[in-house]
């Protein structure tokens, strides 16, 4: 691992194992999303087009399900580093909840979109959006009932990849936290950063499907890992 004293630009990637412990659940794990839900079911523009009373349903259940959980350890623990770090920092999160946000986050970036925020596919304006959206409700900008959940599906194109790219150019430090490696472009980064110099690191409940990839992979849960990384590399030199 490199000299924490070197180290100057971060990019850190979260996946839903960081709110895994703030009662959100997982995709992939036993009883997760996925096992309730086929993919294709639930999370592509082909289902939408096909059932979007279901698509609707399976995001609206999340939105209110989201508004009523809390940041944990390690949310609190990156929004601390976001305030006390000197260098560049970027949280390139996967996920959709707020929590990074309402732990004080914000340097961050949601390259799957956010369950809080409603897309018109009329005039393109997202809207901050709380309340479910079943029964297609008027966009608050042009009045068109065309709003959907500003959420990247699979087969979209991921938002923010020029920044996250340009971030990993300059990153002396890759982190990922919580996610099983499985979806791309994000699974693909650590190999980016190595590639482009990066020292990388993974705090992980187990092993993912890039662990290979990473200098060091720390196991565990997040809520005690992540703070005590935090800890280490703020600890004065
Ligand atoms: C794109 C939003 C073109 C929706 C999501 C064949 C091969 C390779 C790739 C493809 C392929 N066929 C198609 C593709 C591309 C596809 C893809 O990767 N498919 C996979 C399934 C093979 N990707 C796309 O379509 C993407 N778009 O490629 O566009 C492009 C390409 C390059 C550049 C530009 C454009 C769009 C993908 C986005 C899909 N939307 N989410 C929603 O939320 O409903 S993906 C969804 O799964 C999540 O957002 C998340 O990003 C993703 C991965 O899940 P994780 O976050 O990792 O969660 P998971 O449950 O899997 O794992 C949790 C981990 O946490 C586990 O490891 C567990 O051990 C750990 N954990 C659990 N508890 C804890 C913990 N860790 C610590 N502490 C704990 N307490």
């Amino acid at each position: 691992m490199r000299d924490m004293g070197t180290i100057r630009n971060i990019v850190i990637l979260t996946g839903a194992g960081i709110s895994a412990e703030s009662g959100i659940d997982t995709f992939r794990a036993e009883g997760g999303l996925w096992e309730q839900h086929r993919i294709e079911d639930v999370a592509t523009p082909e289902a939408f087009e096909r059932d979007p009373d279901l698509v609707l349903r399976f995001y609206d259940m999340r939105r209110e399900s989201i508004q009523t959980k809390e940041p944990n350890a390690a949310h609190l623990a990156l929004a601390r580093l976001d305030r006390e770090w000197a260098g560049e920092l970027l949280i390139v999160t996967q996920n959709v909840d707020d929590l990074h946000e309402r732990a004080g986050a914000q340097r961050v970036l949601h390259m799957h979109g956010e369950h809080l925020n409603a897309w018109c596919t009329d005039c393109d304006a997202r809207s901050r959006w709380t309340g479910p959206l079943k029964q297609r409700p008027a966009c608050p900008g042009c009045g068109a009932r065309a709003l959907r959940p500003d959420v990247v599906w699979f087969g979209e194109m991921p938002y923010g990849m020029d920044k996250i790219y340009s971030a990993l150019r300059t990153a002396d430090l890759f982190v990922s936290i919580g996610t099983s490696g499985a979806v791309y472009p994000a699974a693909g980064f650590v190999r980016d950063a190595r590639e482009l110099g990066a020292a990388t690191l993974e705090l992980n409940l187990e092993r993912s499907q890039g662990s290979g990839w990473f200098d060091e992979s720390r196991l565990g849960q997040a809520s005690e890992l992540v703070p005590a990384w935090v800890d280490e590399l703020l600890a004065p030199r």
